[in-house]
C-alpha cells in the first residue's frame, strides 16, 4: 500500500433516525405522512395530475412527486412515463466481533475510525461497534425483476422487499480481499449479510423531472443516500421556484434519447455502470456495447474512410478518419503537434491535426447529424420562442439567430440557433433531448400548448457541415443557387439544391470557417455526401471528425453547453452577453439579469493557453492561483492553428484578466497557463464573413 486519502469531514448518518427527524420537522410545518399505504394509481384530467389513488381512497393533488426508488418504473408507468432505471442487488455483510475493535466504540459513537474505501477492489468498510460492515461491488451484476419481489404488506426491519437473501458464494472473493486489506479480519467470519436492491441508470445519474405528457407529475428516482439531501433540496426548488440553484442537467430524466429508454438498453448499460462503479475512466472511454444504435446516412462512407467512432446519445460519431493518416506526413512544421503523454494520447490521434489543417486551409466535411434539431411550428411558435429566448425572434424568413434560453434566475438552460424557415416554422439547433421537453413545458406554462407543434426532426434528417476557405468553390460546382457572400449572408438560411438534392443551407460555422450547415432528409444524405466528396477531390476535401472539431471550436471561443456553462452561470459570466438582445425584453430570466453585465460578473469563463506549448489537459482539472484552487477546466484541446494547448476555465474575475498567470493541476503536476484574449483565431471574423 502506497498511501491513502483521509477525508476528515466524512461521517455517518443513521438513515432511519435522519428520516424520523426530517419527518418531525416537516410535520411541524403541516406535512402529513401516510405510512404503509400502497399507491394504486395516479389520477389525471386534461393532461394534468389530479390525485393519487390508494387503498384508502384518492388523495387529491396538483403535484405528485414519485420518489419510489427502484419501484420508480412501476409508478411512472401509471402515467405512461418511462423511468429508465434498473434495480440491482448489492452485497452488504457484517463480520462477527473483531477483537481489535472491542472497547473502542460506544452506543453513541458506534464508528470512531474513518470510513474506508478500497476502490480498486470495489469495497467499502465501516464499524458497527465491534464489528466491521463490508459493502462490495465486486460481484456479478444481479438485476432484479420487480415482479419477483415480495409484495406482501408485511414490512419490518428484518423483512423488506428490498432485502434479498445473502448469497455467500458471491461474497467470498470480496471477503478475501477485505482480509488482505485489514489483517484484523484474519480470524473474523461473515456473520450476517443481505443482497440489498437499489437503482442503477444507463449513465449512472439520478432521474429528476416532470412528465412531458402529464403536467404536475414529477419523478425523483435513482437517488442514492449519497445524493438524497441535495436532490431533495433541488427538487423543492424546482417545484417552488421553477428552477434550482444547482446544475441538474446530469439528472434530467429527459436527457435520454428514445432508443435509450428501451428495457434491454437500460438493463445492459446500467449493469455496465455497476461494473465500473469505482473505476477511473478516461473522459473519452468508448462505450463498448450496445453500439451502432443510430448511424447517420453517411455511415457506410465513413466506415470506408476508416472512421474511428465514439458514441453519444446512441449516435456513432467519427472522431477522426484513418484515411487521413497520410496527411500527417504532409503537415507543415508549425502544424505538427507535439507528442502527448500517455493519458492524453489515449483515444486520440495526430490525424486530428491534419484534419484541422485541411479545414483551415482547404475544405472539410463534418457529419453534424447528431446535432439535436427541433421543428417548432404553428400559430403560437413565434410567441413561444420570443418568450423563451434572449434574442429577437420576429425577424424575416431566412434569418438565423444565436441566442440563449435562461431560467427564472438568469442561469443558462441552453444555447440555441433558431432558423426561421417560414412564417410559422422554426428550426431550433439545440443541445439535447432535454431541450425538447423544455419547449413542451414552456408551451404549457405560457398557455400555448395547442398553438404550437414541437417535433424532434433529428433522426429523419441529416447534416453536413461543409467548412473551409474552399467551401464556396466546392458548392458552386454543384449548385445553380446563389451561395455568394451577398446571396446568402452570414447567419442566413435558404432552401436550395446541391447536386440535385433539396437542402436547407445555413451559413454558420461552429469551427469558425467559411461554409454552411447543409441539411437534407435522411434518404438523400448519402448522395449529397458522395457528390460533395467527389467534386472536391482536387480541392483537397476530406471528411473530418470530432477531435478536430472540438479543437477548432475552442480556438474560435465557441462554448459548449453542459461543459462550459450550465444553469449555474449567467450570460455575462459565460462571455455570452452579446446573445442577450431581445426586442421585448420580457423573456424568461430577463428580470433576473436586468442590470447585470460583463463588468458586474464575479467570475468569468476564461480562455487559457498552456505556457509550455505541449501539455494537453482533458477537462475538469482544478485551476490554481498562488497555489490555491480557484476554478476548474471546462473544455480543453490542443489548438492546432495556434500551436498551443487550450483550456477554458471558470475563474474569479480577479484572476481572469488577460495575461494573468494560473496553474492547472494535472496528475499532481502544476502546468503553467496564461489567460489569453479570445477568440484565439480570427477575432475579426474575416474568415467566416467573406
Ligand atoms: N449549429 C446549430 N445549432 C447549434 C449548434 C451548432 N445549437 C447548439 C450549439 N451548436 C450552439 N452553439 C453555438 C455556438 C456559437 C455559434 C453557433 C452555435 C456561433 N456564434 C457566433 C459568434 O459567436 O461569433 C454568433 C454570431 C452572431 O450571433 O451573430 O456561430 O453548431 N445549427
Amino acid at each position: 500500500m502506497l498511501g491513502g486519502l483521509h477525508v476528515p469531514s466524512d461521517g455517518l448518518a443513521k438513515a432511519h433516525r435522519a428520516v424520523i427527524a426530517l419527518m418531525a420537522r416537516a410535520t411541524e410545518r403541516g406535512a402529513q405522512f401516510r405510512g404503509s399505504t400502497r399507491v394504486l394509481g395516479v389520477e389525471q384530467r386534461g393532461g394534468r395530475v389530479t390525485g393519487v389513488t390508494t387503498a384508502d381512497g384518492v388523495v387529491p393533488a396538483d403535484v405528485v412527486v414519485s420518489c419510489a426508488g427502484f419501484w420508480g418504473p412501476e409508478v411512472g408507468a401509471m402515467v405512461g412515463m418511462s423511468v429508465p432505471l434498473l434495480p440491482l442487488a448489492h452485497q452488504y455483510a457484517k463480520t462477527g466481533q473483531v477483537r481489535e475493535l472491542v472497547g473502542r466504540n460506544t452506543e453513541r459513537s458506534e464508528a470512531g475510525l474513518p470510513i474506508l474505501r478500497h476502490q480498486d477492489a470495489d469495497l467499502y468498510f465501516r464499524e458497527h461497534h465491534d464489528r466491521i460492515g463490508i459493502g462490495s461491488y465486486a460481484h456479478r451484476p444481479m438485476p432484479v425483476r420487480l415482479d419477483s419481489l415480495d409484495s406482501s404488506e408485511d414490512v419490518s426491519a428484518r423483512s423488506m422487499p428490498s432485502m434479498l437473501p445473502f448469497t455467500e458464494e458471491d461474497f467470498a472473493p470480496a471477503f478475501e480481499d477485505a482480509q488482505k486489506l485489514l489483517p484484523a479480519l484474519a480470524d473474523a467470519k461473515v456473520e450476517e449479510g443481505f443482497n440489498g436492491v437499489f437503482s442503477f441508470t444507463p449513465d449512472g445519474g439520478s432521474l429528476v423531472g416532470e412528465s412531458k405528457e402529464v403536467a404536475g407529475f414529477w419523478v425523483a428516482e435513482a437517488v442514492w443516500v449519497t445524493h438524497s439531501a441535495g436532490v431533495a433540496k433541488a427538487v423543492a426548488q424546482l417545484l417552488v421556484d421553477g428552477h434550482s440553484e444547482y446544475d441538474l442537467h446530469g439528472l434530467d430524466v429527459h436527457r435520454f434519447e428514445e432508443v435509450q429508454l428501451d428495457g434491454a438498453y437500460v438493463s445492459e448499460t446500467s449493469q455496465q455502470n455497476f461494473r465500473e462503479i469505482y473505476d477511473v475512466l478516461h473522459p473519452l472511454q468508448p462505450k463498448e456495447s450496445p453500439r451502432d444504435l443510430r448511424v447517420s446516412p453517411f455511415h457506410a462512407r465513413q466506415v470506408e474512410l476508416g472512421a474511428v467512432f465514439l458514441e453519444a446519445g446512441g449516435w456513432e460519431r467519427p472522431h477522426w478518419y484513418e484515411a487521413n493518416a497520410a496527411l500527417v506526413d504532409q503537415l507543415p512544421a508549425e502544424w505538427t503537434p507535439p507528442a502527448r503523454e500517455a493519458w492524453a494520447a489515449k483515444f486520440h490521434s495526430p490525424v486530428a491535426a491534419a484534419e484541422a489543417w485541411r479545414t483551415r486551409t482547404a475544405v472539410a466535411m463534418y457529419d453534424m447529424t447528431a446535432l439535436k434539431r427541433i421543428e417548432v411550428s404553428g400559430p403560437g411558435a413565434l410567441e413561444l420562442l420570443e418568450r423563451m429566448t434572449t434574442a429577437k425572434m420576429g425577424k424575416s424568413v431566412g434569418s438565423v439567430t444565436y441566442a440563449l434560453w435562461l431560467d427564472e434566475a438568469g442561469g443558462i438552460r441552453s444555447d440555441v440557433t433558431v432558423a426561421r424557415l417560414g412564417e410559422q416554422t422554426f428550426q431550433v439547433g439545440a443541445n439535447g433531448n432535454q431541450d425538447v421537453a423544455l419547449l413542451l413545458s414552456e408551451a404549457r406554462r405560457f398557455g400555448l400548448a395547442d398553438q404550437v407543434q414541437v417535433r424532434d426532426t433529428t433522426g429523419e434528417t441529416c447534416c453536413i457541415g461543409l467548412w473551409g476557405p474552399d467551401a464556396r468553390t466546392l458548392v458552386e460546382r454543384l449548385s445553380t443557387d446563389d451561395f455568394s457572400n451577398e446571396g446568402l449572408k452570414y447567419f442566413r438560411a435558404t432552401r436550395a439544391r446541391i447536386a440535385g438534392v433539396p437542402v436547407t443551407a445555413m451559413r454558420l460555422s461552429y469551427v469558425g470557417e467559411l461554409g454552411w450547415e447543409i441539411y437534407t432528409t435522411a434518404d438523400n444524405g448519402q448522395r449529397l455526401w458522395d457528390a460533395l466528396f467527389a467534386a472536391g477531390q482536387d480541392l483537397g476535401v476530406i471528411a473530418a471528425g470530432r477531435a478536430a472539431f472540438n479543437s477548432l471550436r475552442l480556438e474560435k471561443g465557441y462554448r459548449s453547453w453542459g461543459s462550459d456553462m450550465t444553469t449555474e452561470h449567467d450570460p455575462y459570466e459565460a462571455g455570452l452577453g452579446f446573445a442577450v438582445r431581445s426586442a421585448t425584453g420580457t423573456f424568461t430570466g430577463s428580470e433576473a439579469i436586468a442590470g447585470r453585465s460583463e463588468e458586474t460578473a464575479a467570475r468569468r469563463l476564461a480562455c487559457l493557453t498552456v505556457d509550455d506549448g505541449e501539455s494537453v489537459v482533458l477537462g475538469h482539472e482544478p485551476v490554481l492561483v498562488d497555489g490555491e484552487p480557484v476554478g476548474y477546466v471546462t473544455s480543453a484541446a490542443f489548438g492546432h492553428t495556434v500551436g498551443r494547448p487550450i483550456a477554458y476555465a471558470w475563474l474569479p474575475a480577479s484572476a481572469a484578466a488577460v495575461g494573468s498567470s494560473v496553474e492547472i493541476e494535472y496528475f499532481g503536476r502544476r502546468v503553467a497557463a496564461t489567460v489569453a484574449a479570445e477568440p484565439l483565431v480570427d477575432p475579426e471574423m474575416a474568415r467566416i464573413r467573406r
